[in-house]
């Protein structure tokens, strides 16, 4: 549980604060009634930093009992506390909402208040308004978390006190005790659309591709809430290699460009025979030392080494860090190998984005585990990379249907109920020398708890072939 924690000690006062937060969103103290949506993580880290600095607030949820309630509950037992829906009456009194990223701003009661006047003020908003210390803001649909973790590393590494966190895991708010140099966020698109105030020092798009279409009305509207991400005057990070983020530069600005395919700020060259990180002319250090799988993670790197230079890291020290860098559980990772077939978890590529970027990094094709929830993409934008690199597929989950449609026939299709027997069958396919991959291209709360559920399932199936020698490689017919 959050500790309250004042946030007037992080280099701002708390006099500074509230007259930028009166400024920026008319937030008074004595006369704003905020209405807090939302009691996770976000919901809670609003309401610690809202009570430091003596504002008036009650909280809503629509579940009946959200997990943290009793907790909350001891800690603030005078907030309010509306759950169970989204009663209007609350949202009517509300001159301000600070609405979590997990609820929509769609949802009616929100519409209505907006319409009514209530102004949305996000985390990220109140953040912002409360830090002296730079931020940099890191977004994207794939790569946030492990270009987020990278810098925050590379920043460790130079001797820096830095918060790394949003929507990696720590609310930004929970940061501030930290009182940090630098502050690295990862932000996503429900967080970026729900805020206004943020000027990073230095920020990026990593790339654009269909994600979370179920909450965006299209990819348009999707990208143009990532782009939010660059508002102020901040550095601008740019992916040349992606002409959606391309074309998010703005002249005017200074920005850094990074690209695994061509000449750009931030790109790979050969040396020799070395194919290096390059800045400009320089060799900053050989791609096969950094410690991660597919080349996505070099344009990871390269970004995060631009990111860092234009915070003014030192780039040799930066370098040491990615060396040490070992990558985030769940994405791209090594789970075992088993009679000489590779099984490598990347749970959470939960869109086809990220599911493709993975096929890409094959020479060889992989027997692929795929699906879940779809989130509204069509699923038809990852038949052309299915068909390149993958020997056979194996798909589970409430949107399994739809990719079995889109890849009409052109690869051997396998069902499975659960994870166990996902496994077993891709076990049945495998040949030595070979990979089985999972990389779903789906979300995973149709049938997980979350992707780390789904991750963890797949690891302990994986494990349990190796007791199961007797019936291994079952036998299996495509459906
Ligand atoms: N809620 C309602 N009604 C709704 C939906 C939600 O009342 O219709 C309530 C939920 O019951 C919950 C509360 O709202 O109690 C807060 O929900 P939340 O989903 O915003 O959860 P938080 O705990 O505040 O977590 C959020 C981010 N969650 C989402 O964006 C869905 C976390 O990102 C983030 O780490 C955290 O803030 C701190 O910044 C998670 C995530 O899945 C990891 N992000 C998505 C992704 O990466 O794809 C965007
Ligand atoms: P995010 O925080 O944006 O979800 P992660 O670093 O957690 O990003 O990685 C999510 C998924 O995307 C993983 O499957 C990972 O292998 C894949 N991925 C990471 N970086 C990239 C990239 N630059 N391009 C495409 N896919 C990527």
């Amino acid at each position: 549980m959050n500790k309250v924690h004042a946030p007037m000690h992080s280099s701002k006062s708390k006099t500074a604060i509230t007259a930028l937060l009166k400024k920026n969103f008319a937030l008074d103290p004595e006369t704003s009634k905020i209405l807090v949506v939302g009691l996770g993580n976000t919901g809670i880290s609003v309401a610690h930093y809202l009570q430091g600095l003596g504002f008036k607030f009650a909280i809503i949820d629509s579940r009946a009992k959200p997990p943290m309630m009793d907790e909350f509950f001891e800690q603030m037992p005078d907030t309010p506390v509306f759950t169970g829906g989204f009663d209007e009456a609350a949202f009517k009194v509300a001159t301000h909402l600070v609405v979590s990223p997990g609820v929509s701003l769609n949802e009616q009661s929100i519409m209505k208040a907006i319409a009514n006047g209530s102004k949305i003020v996000s985390d990220i908003d109140l953040f912002a308004c409360s830090v002296n210390a730079p931020i940099v803001a890191i977004s994207g649909s794939n790569g946030k978390s492990t270009v987020t973790t990278m810098l925050g590393e590379m920043a460790k590494a130079t001797g820096m006190k830095v918060g790394v966190g949003g929507n990696l895991g720590t609310p930004a708010l929970d940061l501030l005790e930290l009182d940090a140099q630098l502050y690295v966020l990862e932000l996503s698109s429900f967080q970026l659309e729900r805020t206004s105030a943020l000027n990073a020092a230095a920020a990026t798009v990593l790339n654009v591709s269909a994600d979370h279409l179920d909450r965006h009305v299209d990819l348009v509207e999707y990208a143009r809430e990532k782009q939010r991400v660059f508002r102020g005057d901040g550095i601008m990070v740019i992916n040349a290699d992606d002409p959606v983020v391309s074309a998010m530069q703005d002249d005017s600005r200074k920005a850094y460009t990074f690209s695994i395919n061509k000449t750009a700020d931030f790109h790979l060259d050969y040396q020799g025979e070395t194919e290096c990180l390059m800045h400009n002319k320089t060799c900053l250090m050989p791609l096969a030392e950094l410690p991660l799988e597919g080349r996505h993670n070099a344009a990871n790197a390269l970004a995060a080494l631009a990111l860092g230079v234009a915070m003014g890291l030192d780039e040799r020290i930066m370098c040491e860090a990615l060396r040490r860098f070992k990558g985030l559980s769940h994405r791209m990772q090594r789970v075992a190998e088993i009679r000489g077939v590779t099984w490598v978890n990347d749970s959470k590529a939960t869109n086809i984005g990220a599911c493709v970027a993975a096929l890409q990094g094959y020479a060889r094709k992989v027997i692929l585990i795929a699906g879940g929830d779809a989130k509204g993409a069509d699923m038809n934008e990852l038949t052309p990379a299915i068909k390149e690199k993958a020997k056979s597929v194996v798909l589970m989950g409430k949107d399994a249907g739809l990719i079995k449609q889109a890849l009409d026939g052109c690869v051997p299709v396998y069902s499975a109920d659960n994870m166990a027997q996902a496994v077993q069958i891709a076990a049945g396919l495998a040949d030595a020398g070979e990979s089985v991959l999972l990389s779903p291209a789906c979300a995973s709360l149709d049938q997980y708890k979350n992707y780390q559920d789904r991750g963890e399932k797949f690891t302990k199936a994986v494990l349990a072939l190796v007791d199961r020698s007797s019936s291994y490689p079952p036998s299996v017919a495509a459906v």
